[in-house]
């Protein structure tokens, strides 16, 4: 098991379109377990492989209190969004520090292969389909930040670059 470098906002490596799983082999369930400590470690409740600079569509997710409730989606497919939507103040491992209001479909229904390769429907309101939403986003390049107005996405960047500028110095 790994803990593994999570890339950080704005990285252009956060836009690379991340390529469809061929097979769900071992290699595949080595990356799941090192992205599932990953954001276990973070602490975070979702992490997509994008984020730690593996392009191929492997999302890991964890709801739960007690880190025991793992969901992973390989391959993910949204088969169905309701048109309602819902807003949440979203937060992202790549973007630390930031919180915004963000707005999504309300319900999801999700097509996926588990880490055994097996087909997966999952049907999704609130936090979870938020989150599988954010997640899905992540593996196709786009990061949170960027559903906001430009305005404060420059606001964004100058803080993180002074957050890294400052971590450089005290360092
Ligand atoms: O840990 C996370 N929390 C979170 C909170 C609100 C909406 C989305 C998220 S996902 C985020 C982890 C992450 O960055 N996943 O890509
Ligand atoms: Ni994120």
């Amino acid at each position: 098991m790994a803990i593994l470098d999570i890339l950080h906002y704005p990285d252009s490596r956060l836009h690379t379109v991340a390529k469809p799983v061929a097979q769900v082999d071992d290699r595949i369930r080595q990356l799941v377990k090192d992205m599932a400590q990953t954001m276990y470690d973070a602490p975070g409740i979702g992490l997509a492989a994008t984020q730690v600079n593996v392009h191929e569509r492997v999302i890991v997710i964890d709801l739960s209190e007690e880190q025991n409730k793992l969901l992973v989606l390989i391959n993910p497919e949204i088969v169905w969004q309701s048109e309602a939507a819902q807003t949440y103040e979203e937060g992202c491992l790549s973007v630390p520090g930031v919180f915004e209001t963000v707005k999504r479909a309300a319900e999801i229904r999700v097509r996926a292969l588990d880490e055994q390769g097996q087909t997966q429907e999952i049907e999704a309101d609130g936090l979870l389909a938020v989150c599988i939403q954010h997640e899905m986003d992540h593996l196709n390049g786009k990061v949170f930040v960027e559903k906001l107005s430009m305005l404060k996405q420059s606001r964004i960047k100058n803080k993180l670059q002074k957050q890294k500028r400052e971590a450089a110095t005290t360092a």
